[in-house]
C-alpha cells in the first residue's frame, strides 16, 4: 500500500525544511521491510529454542554458554547476511548529507544502516558482524574468521571471542550513549523510527532531546508506543513508506 504524503503535516515539512541539526533513533521496525524479524510485536527474533530473546541475549547466558549464545547470533547472522536495506535505510543514509548536522543512532545489530552508505552510525548495541575478545577486547570482522571455528579464538591472546553485542544486563559501548546524549541535547528534530521504546538507556534519547534540548519529535511507528504521548507527532505508518516521502 503507497503511504499518503498527507499523512506529513505542514508543520513538519517546514521544520524539515529549514532544519539543520538533526537526529534519528531507530530500532528494529527500521529493518522489518528487508525481512529482518522484530523482537516484539510477534516478529520472529523473540524466542530461540523456547528461550525468550532477553534470556539468550542476556549477560548471564554468555557467562553460562557461550557456545549456545553464539550459536543463537550465528542464526541471526544466517538471516540478516541475505537480506538487503530497505528504503528507509536508504532514506536515513540520503540525510546524511541534506542536513548541515546530522547524528543516526540505532539500537539495531544488523548493519543495514552501513550497508544503504550511512556513516559514523552510533551502534548503541553493538553489531552482529563483529567478535571481541574476552580478555583483551581485541575486535574481529566476524566476515574475514573461519565460520567453522566455534567459540572463534582471539589471534593476539589466544581466548575466546564473544558477539560484539550488547546483552541485557550489560553496559553500553563506552561512550555511546553519552555521545548519542549529547547530540540528543543538541539537535532541533528528533525522529524515532522503528521501536517500542521499551529498551533503557536508548529509549531515553528522544526524552532527552525533547525536554533538554527543546526539540520536535517526531516518532514513525505502525503501532503507538510508551513514547508516543511525548512526541510532538505521531506517524502511524511504516518507515519504508513513509521516509521517502519527507
Ligand atoms: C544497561 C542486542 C546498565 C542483543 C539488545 C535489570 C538488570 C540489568 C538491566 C536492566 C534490568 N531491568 C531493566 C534493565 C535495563 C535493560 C532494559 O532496558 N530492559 C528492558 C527490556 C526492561 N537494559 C539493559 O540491560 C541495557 N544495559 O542497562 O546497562 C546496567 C548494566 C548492568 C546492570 C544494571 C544496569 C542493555 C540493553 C541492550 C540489550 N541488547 N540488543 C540482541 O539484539 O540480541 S536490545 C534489543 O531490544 C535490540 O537491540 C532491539 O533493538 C532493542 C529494542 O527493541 P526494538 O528495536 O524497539 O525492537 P522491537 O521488536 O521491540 O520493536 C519493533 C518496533 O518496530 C515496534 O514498535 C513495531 O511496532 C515497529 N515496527 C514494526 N514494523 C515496522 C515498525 N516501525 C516502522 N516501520 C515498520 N515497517
Amino acid at each position: 500500500m503507497q503511504a499518503r504524503a498527507d499523512l506529513i503535516s505542514e508543520e513538519l515539512r517546514e521544520r524539515f525544511a529549514e532544519a539543520r541539526r538533526v537526529l534519528v533513533l531507530t530500532g528494529a521496525g527500521v529493518s522489518a521491510e528487508s525481512g529482518v524479524p522484530t523482537f516484539r510485536g510477534g516478529g520472529g527474533a523473540g524466542v530461540w529454542k523456547g528461550m525468550p530473546f532477553n534470556i539468550i541475549s542476556s549477560a548471564g547466558m554468555l557467562e553460562r554458554d557461550l557456545p549456545e549464545v553464539w550459536a543463537w547470533f550465528d542464526y541471526r547472522r544466517g538471516l540478516v547476511e541475505k537480506l538487503a536495506p530497505n528504503p528507509a535505510h536508504a532514506a536515513l543514509a540520503r540525510w546524511q548529507e541534506r542536513f548541515r548536522d546530522f547524528t543516526l543512532v540505532t539500537q539495531n545489530i544488523d548493519g543495514l544502516h552501513q550497508a544503504a552508505g550511512a556513516r559514523n552510525v552510533i551502534e548503541l548495541h553493538g553489531s552482529l558482524w563483529r567478535g571481541r575478545c574476552v580478555s583483551c577486547s581485541s575486535r574481529y570482522d566476524l566476515r574475514e574468521l573461519n565460520e567453522q571455528e566455534r567459540p572463534p579464538i582471539c589471534r593476539l591472546c589466544g581466548n575466546y571471542l564473544r558477539p560484539d553485542v550488547v546483552l541485557f544486563g550489560e553496559q553500553l559501548p563506552l561512550g555511546a550513549f553519552e555521545l548519542a546524549a549529547e547530540r540528543a541535547r543538541a539537535c532541533e528534530l528528533c525522529f524515532v523510527v522503528g521501536t517500542s521504546a521499551v529498551v533503557y538507556p536508548a529509549a531515553m534519547l528522544p526524552e532527552i532531546a525533547s525536554r533538554a534540548g527543546g526539540a520536535y519529535v517526531v516518532e514513525i511507528n505502525p503501532e503507538r508506543t510508551p513514547l508516543s504521548d511525548l512526541c510532538d507527532e505521531t506517524i502511524q505508518g511504516k518507515a519504508g513508506e513513509i521516509l521517502p516521502l519527507l
